[in-house]
């Protein structure tokens, strides 16, 4: 793999670092000539000799990514946590209707940067965010307030994503990508308070953006994601995106920040949370990702 694509692939700051891996497979021996008697006595004569190796491990290929462009629903994996799947509905909201509703959410929601916590380690998440729900909401160590003063705009929303998704949704997570330096690094939705198999509609406003999904690696990789199947989906303005099944399982996704110039996006992630058992530690995850 060339070293732009190895980094690409771990650029979220909280990324995993990727093993490093040796070739050992072609070994150079170099008979270097003994240095020239004197100065200026021609180019030095070096000598090179090849041994191949066999390698200890077989060669694997790092499966090609897959690219979801067409509206339909795709079963992304079988298992192990059961089938993980994903409804893609481009074009869910007319353009002028999206527009409209872009402008509106951009100047009158009350945008803000979260702080979040790791080991040792406070951040700001490189998105604004604002949230609406009769709960609050906690991820990577930081509570979000609960709100109940849902903007009328998105109350309407949620209806036609519930409509047309065939489930309801208690709480909406709102992220707003100020340009292309904006992200949201490797996670699952995992948290115990979006219960088991929790089903997440995200739709899409304003600038296009890459939504990339990886899969778990099984437990002999030791959190080597390397050969690991991709999943890379395009959300365009108005976009519907559904995930459910065990997508939180089995997969982890990121919208990664990207180095050309990109206009703001909006996503509104619909979610159900429920009330955390007394004495439950919130935002306890089923495994540790820092979005
Ligand atoms: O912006 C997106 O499309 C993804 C947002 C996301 O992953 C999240 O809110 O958990």
């Amino acid at each position: 793999m060339s070293d732009k694509r190895q980094r690409a692939r771990v650029q979220g700051s909280w990324a995993k670092q990727l093993p490093r891996r040796t070739v050992p497979n072609i070994q150079a021996t170099q008979d270097v000539a003994p240095p020239a008697a004197s100065w200026g006595g021609g180019p030095q004569q070096t000598h090179q000799t090849f041994e191949f190796q066999q390698p200890s491990k077989p060669i694997r290929a790092v499966p090609p990514e897959k690219v979801i462009e067409q509206a339909g629903d795709y079963d992304i994996s079988h298992g192990p946590s059961g089938v993980s799947s994903l409804r893609l509905q481009p074009g869910f909201l007319a353009p002028e209707e999206a527009d409209w509703i872009f402008s509106k959410l951009l100047s009158e929601l009350p945008w803000s940067q979260k702080t979040n916590y790791r080991p040792g380690q406070t951040y700001d998440e490189p998105r604004l965010t604002c949230w609406y729900g009769a709960l609050p909401y906690t991820y990577s160590h930081s509570t979000m307030a609960a709100n109940t003063q849902w903007h009328p705009l998105l109350a309407s929303v949620r209806q036609a994503v519930e409509q047309a998704s065939g489930r309801t949704f208690n709480s909406l997570l709102c992220n707003l990508y100020r340009d292309g330096h904006d992200g949201i690094g490797w996670h699952s939705d995992d948290e115990a308070s979006l219960g088991v198999k929790p089903v997440i509609a995200s739709l899409s406003l304003g600038d296009t953006r890459v939504f990339s999904l990886r899969k778990q690696p099984p437990p002999e990789e030791s959190g080597d994601y390397t050969y690991v199947e991709r999943v890379r989906v395009a959300l365009s303005h108005g976009t519907l995106l559904l995930m459910s099944g065990a997508t939180q399982d089995d997969w982890q996704h990121q919208v990664a920040k990207e180095y050309h110039d990109r206009g703001p996006r909006i996503n509104l992630t619909f979610r159900t949370i429920h009330a955390e058992p007394e004495g439950h530690r919130p935002g306890t995850k089923l495994r540790f990702t820092a979005k």
